[in-house]
């Protein structure tokens, strides 16, 4: 993994650059727009908050044959832009190279295993807390951990070997032997923080401070655990809830991610959230009521 190719120069995709950059590797960061390449080009990342406040210099580009050379492409666009990332780079991928998306919501494993395979697909989750503040500039709010593993399943020593590269980087990274319940895991977080803080405008801690919110969060992850179980996986309700609201607890400073996206006027991936746990429950006979006025409320809230 020499080479390592970043699709998306947004928050979670400039603090992987700068820090995988830091750490010695050789990294590029692609984003569509050109004159934010040319930006990142001059200027480089500007990282604050954990680690202090510091510029790191990557080569940045717009070019999507600039990929050829990368041994990982590391997927860090919004959801509703995965399938355009991957089938713009798909063509100039070299055989050997590995996509790995750690991005929010159900389906992006899928998409980019069918535009390079499901041999070549690495996912992940991590829970890092980052905020773009402006072109390449991200403030590194909270340190968590990632975990990856292949989409095939199985601990393979590719994904140890990148694993330990993370790590090396400063990402302490885990690789599991199946992501399935990982991605799930992580799915049941966002469901029940993003859509309700969002639509509320709260920070995340606000919604466990508040008898009405605790039972909104409570019923959407009751529901959408209702469907994973209905998928095969063994959540149980009880232990969802409670790993929601202390991740409410971690990171009750945060604005989510889709509250982020509605304060800049931007499409959310609410549904790829709460609005994939309706589709998902819709196919399986799963019931899904609050998910669905969660997606309706954020959808009236995006331009
Ligand atoms: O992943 C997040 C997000 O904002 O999308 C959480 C965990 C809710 C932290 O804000």
């Amino acid at each position: 993994m020499e080479h390592i190719a970043i699709i998306g120069a947004g928050a979670m995709g400039c603090l992987f650059a700068g820090l995988l950059a830091e750490a010695g590797r050789r990294v590029t960061l692609l984003t569509k727009r050109p004159e934010e390449a040319e930006h990142l080009r001059r200027e480089g990342l500007r990282l604050e908050g954990l680690g202090g406040s510091r510029r790191v210099t990557v080569a940045a580009t717009a070019n999507p044959q600039d990929v050829q050379e990368a041994d990982l492409v590391l997927l860090a666009v919004k959801a509703y832009d995965t399938q355009t990332a991957v089938q713009t780079v798909a063509a100039w991928l070299k055989e050997q190279a590995v996509v790995l998306t750690l991005q929010n919501g159900l389906g992006n494993v899928e998409t980019v295993s069918a535009f390079v395979g499901a041999e070549r697909t690495l996912g992940g989750v991590t829970a890092h807390g980052a905020t773009r503040l402006g072109v390449g500039h991200v403030r590194h709010a909270g340190r968590g951990e990632t975990v990856i593993g292949e989409a095939r399943g199985g601990l393979t020593s590719r994904v140890e070997h990148l694993a330990d590269l993370f790590t090396a980087a400063g990402i302490e990274t885990r690789a599991v032997e199946d992501i399935r319940p990982v991605l799930w895991g992580k799915l049941l977080v966002n469901v029940g923080i993003n859509a309700l803080a969002a639509v509320l405008q709260w920070r995340n801690g606000q919604l466990i401070e508040h008898p009405a919110t605790e039972r909104v969060l409570e019923a959407a992850v009751t529901e959408a655990v209702q469907v994973a179980q209905a998928e095969g996986l063994s959540f149980t309700a009880a232990e969802a809830v409670a790993k929601v609201k202390s991740v409410c607890k971690a990171t009750a400073q945060n604005l989510n991610s889709m509250l982020q996206d509605l304060q800049r006027g931007r499409q959310t991936e609410v549904d790829y959230l709460n609005g994939a746990i309706v589709a998902e429950g819709e196919k399986l006979g799963v019931p899904t009521p609050i998910n669905w006025t969660l997606t309706q409320l954020v959808k009236a809230l995006e331009p």
